[in-house]
Protein backbone atom coordinates (compact mmCIF):
# COMPACT_ATOMS: atom_id res chain seq x y z
CA UNK A 1 0.00 0.00 0.00
CA UNK A 2 1.51 3.51 -0.78
CA UNK A 3 2.67 5.23 2.23
CA UNK A 4 2.34 9.05 2.32
CA UNK A 5 5.08 10.74 4.44
CA UNK A 6 4.40 14.15 6.10
CA UNK A 7 2.01 15.92 7.88
CA UNK A 8 -1.15 17.65 7.02
CA UNK A 9 -0.39 21.27 7.96
CA UNK A 10 1.99 21.01 4.68
CA UNK A 11 0.86 22.28 1.51
CA UNK A 12 2.49 20.38 -0.89
CA UNK A 13 1.99 17.56 1.12
CA UNK A 14 -2.17 18.26 1.03
CA UNK A 15 -1.28 18.76 -3.03
CA UNK A 16 -0.84 14.42 -3.30
CA UNK A 17 -3.45 13.91 -0.45
CA UNK A 18 -6.13 15.76 -2.17
CA UNK A 19 -5.00 13.95 -5.76
CA UNK A 20 -4.84 10.28 -3.87
CA UNK A 21 -8.40 11.17 -2.04
CA UNK A 22 -9.96 11.97 -5.61
CA UNK A 23 -8.34 9.21 -7.32
CA UNK A 24 -9.76 6.92 -4.65
CA UNK A 25 -6.27 5.30 -4.29
CA UNK A 26 -5.73 3.38 -1.02
CA UNK A 27 -2.95 4.60 1.24
CA UNK A 28 -1.97 5.23 4.95
CA UNK A 29 -0.18 8.33 6.14
CA UNK A 30 2.60 8.35 8.29
CA UNK A 31 3.06 11.40 10.25
CA UNK A 32 6.73 12.72 10.37
CA UNK A 33 7.70 16.39 10.38
CA UNK A 34 10.38 17.77 8.48
CA UNK A 35 13.34 17.37 11.55
CA UNK A 36 12.36 13.56 10.91
CA UNK A 37 12.66 12.93 7.43
CA UNK A 38 14.39 9.82 5.84
CA UNK A 39 17.55 11.58 3.84
CA UNK A 40 17.56 8.66 1.33
CA UNK A 41 13.79 9.43 0.22
CA UNK A 42 13.84 13.03 0.59
CA UNK A 43 17.72 14.19 0.60
CA UNK A 44 16.76 17.76 0.84
CA UNK A 45 14.26 16.66 3.99
CA UNK A 46 11.09 18.07 2.47
CA UNK A 47 7.88 16.56 2.57
CA UNK A 48 6.19 14.84 1.50
CA UNK A 49 7.60 12.06 0.09
CA UNK A 50 5.79 8.89 -1.04
CA UNK A 51 6.83 5.41 0.19
CA UNK A 52 5.66 2.70 -2.92
CA UNK A 53 6.68 -0.82 -3.23
CA UNK A 54 9.20 -0.42 -5.32
CA UNK A 55 10.83 2.53 -3.45
CA UNK A 56 10.38 6.35 -2.45
CA UNK A 57 9.58 9.38 -4.23
CA UNK A 58 9.93 12.89 -3.54
CA UNK A 59 8.80 15.91 -5.01
CA UNK A 60 4.98 16.48 -5.21
CA UNK A 61 4.67 17.06 -8.80
CA UNK A 62 6.60 13.92 -9.85
CA UNK A 63 4.38 11.99 -7.29
CA UNK A 64 1.06 13.25 -8.89
CA UNK A 65 2.53 11.64 -12.23
CA UNK A 66 3.01 8.31 -10.41
CA UNK A 67 0.01 8.42 -9.28
CA UNK A 68 -1.69 8.73 -12.39
CA UNK A 69 0.35 6.45 -14.21
CA UNK A 70 0.23 3.66 -11.31
CA UNK A 71 -3.69 4.18 -10.80
CA UNK A 72 -5.77 5.27 -13.95
CA UNK A 73 -8.79 4.77 -12.50
CA UNK A 74 -10.61 8.20 -11.50
CA UNK A 75 -8.12 9.94 -14.02
CA UNK A 76 -7.12 13.73 -12.78
CA UNK A 77 -5.78 14.48 -15.87
CA UNK A 78 -7.36 14.53 -19.85
CA UNK A 79 -6.49 11.61 -21.71
CA UNK A 80 -5.30 13.74 -24.54
CA UNK A 81 -1.53 14.76 -23.90
CA UNK A 82 -1.32 17.73 -24.64
CA UNK A 83 -4.47 18.57 -22.49
CA UNK A 84 -2.64 16.75 -19.43
CA UNK A 85 0.47 18.70 -19.99
CA UNK A 86 -1.27 21.89 -19.75
CA UNK A 87 -2.89 20.58 -16.54
CA UNK A 88 0.77 20.36 -15.51
CA UNK A 89 2.11 23.41 -16.89
CA UNK A 90 -0.58 25.21 -14.53
CA UNK A 91 -0.20 22.84 -11.35
CA UNK A 92 4.28 23.26 -12.32
CA UNK A 93 3.70 27.27 -12.48
CA UNK A 94 1.69 27.19 -9.12
CA UNK A 95 4.62 25.36 -7.49
CA UNK A 96 7.34 27.50 -8.82
CA UNK A 97 5.85 30.92 -9.57
CA UNK A 98 3.61 31.44 -6.93
CA UNK A 99 3.60 29.30 -3.78
CA UNK A 100 7.46 29.30 -4.03
CA UNK A 101 7.82 32.48 -4.24
CA UNK A 102 5.05 33.78 -1.97
CA UNK A 103 7.22 31.00 0.73
CA UNK A 104 9.64 34.17 1.54
CA UNK A 105 6.88 35.75 3.32
CA UNK A 106 5.74 32.61 5.55
CA UNK A 107 8.23 33.69 8.32
CA UNK A 108 6.74 36.94 8.86
CA UNK A 109 3.50 36.21 7.82
CA UNK A 110 2.48 32.85 10.05
CA UNK A 111 5.49 32.06 12.21
CA UNK A 112 5.91 35.26 13.82
CA UNK A 113 9.60 35.94 12.41
CA UNK A 114 10.86 38.90 10.64
CA UNK A 115 11.12 38.93 6.52
CA UNK A 116 13.52 41.90 5.52
CA UNK A 117 12.13 45.41 3.86
CA UNK A 118 14.21 44.40 0.72
CA UNK A 119 12.62 40.29 0.49
CA UNK A 120 9.83 42.04 0.71
CA UNK A 121 9.96 44.48 -2.20
CA UNK A 122 11.40 41.42 -4.45
CA UNK A 123 8.67 39.39 -3.55
CA UNK A 124 6.10 41.78 -4.06
CA UNK A 125 7.95 42.54 -7.96
CA UNK A 126 8.17 39.17 -8.67
CA UNK A 127 4.55 37.69 -7.63
CA UNK A 128 2.91 40.75 -9.27
CA UNK A 129 4.33 39.83 -12.53
CA UNK A 130 3.40 35.94 -12.03
CA UNK A 131 0.05 36.86 -10.75
CA UNK A 132 -0.18 38.16 -14.44
CA UNK A 133 0.79 35.36 -15.99
CA UNK A 134 -1.47 32.99 -13.77
CA UNK A 135 -4.47 34.88 -14.81
CA UNK A 136 -3.69 34.07 -18.59
CA UNK A 137 -3.65 30.57 -18.13
CA UNK A 138 -6.60 29.78 -15.79
CA UNK A 139 -9.87 28.48 -16.51
CA UNK A 140 -11.70 28.49 -13.59
CA UNK A 141 -14.57 27.21 -15.85
CA UNK A 142 -15.57 26.51 -12.74
CA UNK A 143 -12.32 24.19 -12.04
CA UNK A 144 -9.26 25.87 -12.31
CA UNK A 145 -7.56 24.20 -15.86
CA UNK A 146 -11.08 23.99 -17.37
CA UNK A 147 -14.33 21.62 -16.97
CA UNK A 148 -12.92 19.05 -15.24
CA UNK A 149 -11.16 18.57 -11.97
CA UNK A 150 -8.00 18.38 -12.56
CA UNK A 151 -4.39 17.82 -10.68
CA UNK A 152 -4.12 21.36 -11.06
CA UNK A 153 -7.36 21.83 -9.23
CA UNK A 154 -5.30 19.55 -6.45
CA UNK A 155 -2.25 22.36 -6.65
CA UNK A 156 -4.71 25.40 -6.15
CA UNK A 157 -6.44 23.81 -3.22
CA UNK A 158 -3.08 23.62 -1.55
CA UNK A 159 -1.39 27.07 -2.39
CA UNK A 160 -3.91 29.68 -3.53
CA UNK A 161 -5.08 29.84 0.08
CA UNK A 162 -1.59 30.70 1.48
CA UNK A 163 -0.37 33.40 -0.90
CA UNK A 164 -3.28 35.27 -0.64
CA UNK A 165 -3.43 34.85 3.68
CA UNK A 166 0.66 35.44 3.04
CA UNK A 167 -0.12 39.13 0.73
CA UNK A 168 -2.49 40.50 2.82
CA UNK A 169 -0.47 39.95 5.98
CA UNK A 170 2.43 41.82 4.41
CA UNK A 171 1.37 43.96 1.59
CA UNK A 172 -2.36 44.63 3.15
CA UNK A 173 -3.40 43.24 -0.28
CA UNK A 174 -4.29 39.96 -1.63
CA UNK A 175 -2.22 39.30 -4.79
CA UNK A 176 -5.34 37.20 -5.66
CA UNK A 177 -7.82 39.74 -5.83
CA UNK A 178 -8.34 40.30 -8.97
CA UNK A 179 -9.03 36.44 -9.58
CA UNK A 180 -12.32 34.36 -8.57
CA UNK A 181 -10.43 32.28 -6.17
CA UNK A 182 -12.81 32.83 -3.14
CA UNK A 183 -15.38 31.48 -4.89
CA UNK A 184 -13.40 28.52 -6.72
CA UNK A 185 -12.24 27.54 -3.03
CA UNK A 186 -15.77 27.22 -1.87
CA UNK A 187 -16.73 25.71 -5.37
CA UNK A 188 -13.98 23.39 -4.08
CA UNK A 189 -14.61 23.33 -0.10
CA UNK A 190 -18.36 21.36 -0.96
CA UNK A 191 -16.20 18.31 -1.98
CA UNK A 192 -15.87 15.26 0.77
CA UNK A 193 -11.82 15.22 -0.35
CA UNK A 194 -11.11 18.67 0.21
CA UNK A 195 -13.14 18.89 3.52
CA UNK A 196 -11.19 15.79 4.65
CA UNK A 197 -8.41 17.36 3.65
CA UNK A 198 -9.16 20.69 5.27
CA UNK A 199 -10.29 19.37 8.42
CA UNK A 200 -6.87 17.37 8.75
CA UNK A 201 -5.10 21.10 7.81
CA UNK A 202 -6.14 22.61 10.66
CA UNK A 203 -5.44 19.83 13.15
CA UNK A 204 -2.36 19.65 12.33
CA UNK A 205 -1.56 23.14 12.14
CA UNK A 206 -2.49 23.52 15.68
CA UNK A 207 -0.06 20.79 16.52
CA UNK A 208 2.86 22.04 14.41
CA UNK A 209 2.28 25.37 16.23
CA UNK A 210 2.01 23.99 19.46
CA UNK A 211 5.06 21.91 18.90
CA UNK A 212 6.92 25.39 17.80
CA UNK A 213 6.38 26.89 20.76
CA UNK A 214 8.08 23.87 23.11
N1 LIG B 1 9.29 20.99 -4.36
C1 LIG B 1 8.84 20.26 -3.21
C2 LIG B 1 8.53 21.25 -2.10
C3 LIG B 1 8.18 20.58 -0.79
C4 LIG B 1 8.32 21.53 0.39
O1 LIG B 1 8.89 22.64 0.28
N2 LIG B 1 7.81 21.09 1.52
C5 LIG B 1 7.95 21.89 2.73
C6 LIG B 1 6.74 21.69 3.63
S1 LIG B 1 5.32 22.45 2.92
C7 LIG B 1 9.16 21.42 3.49
O2 LIG B 1 9.40 20.23 3.60
N3 LIG B 1 9.95 22.36 4.04
C8 LIG B 1 11.09 22.04 4.85
C9 LIG B 1 12.39 22.40 4.18
O3 LIG B 1 12.38 22.93 3.06
O4 LIG B 1 13.41 22.15 4.79
C10 LIG B 1 7.63 19.42 -3.57
O5 LIG B 1 6.96 19.75 -4.55
O6 LIG B 1 7.38 18.39 -2.93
Amino acid sequence: MLKLCGFSASNYYNKVKLALLEKQVTFEESLVWTHETDKQASPLGKVPYLVTEQGTLCESEVMLQYIEKAYPEHPLVPSDSFAAAKVHELSHYMDLHLELVARDLYKEAFFGGKVSERTKETVAEQLSKNVEGFKAMTKFGPFIAGDQFTFADCTALAHLPLVSMATKVIYGRDFLAALPVRDYLSMLGERATVQQVNADRKANTGLMLSNMKK
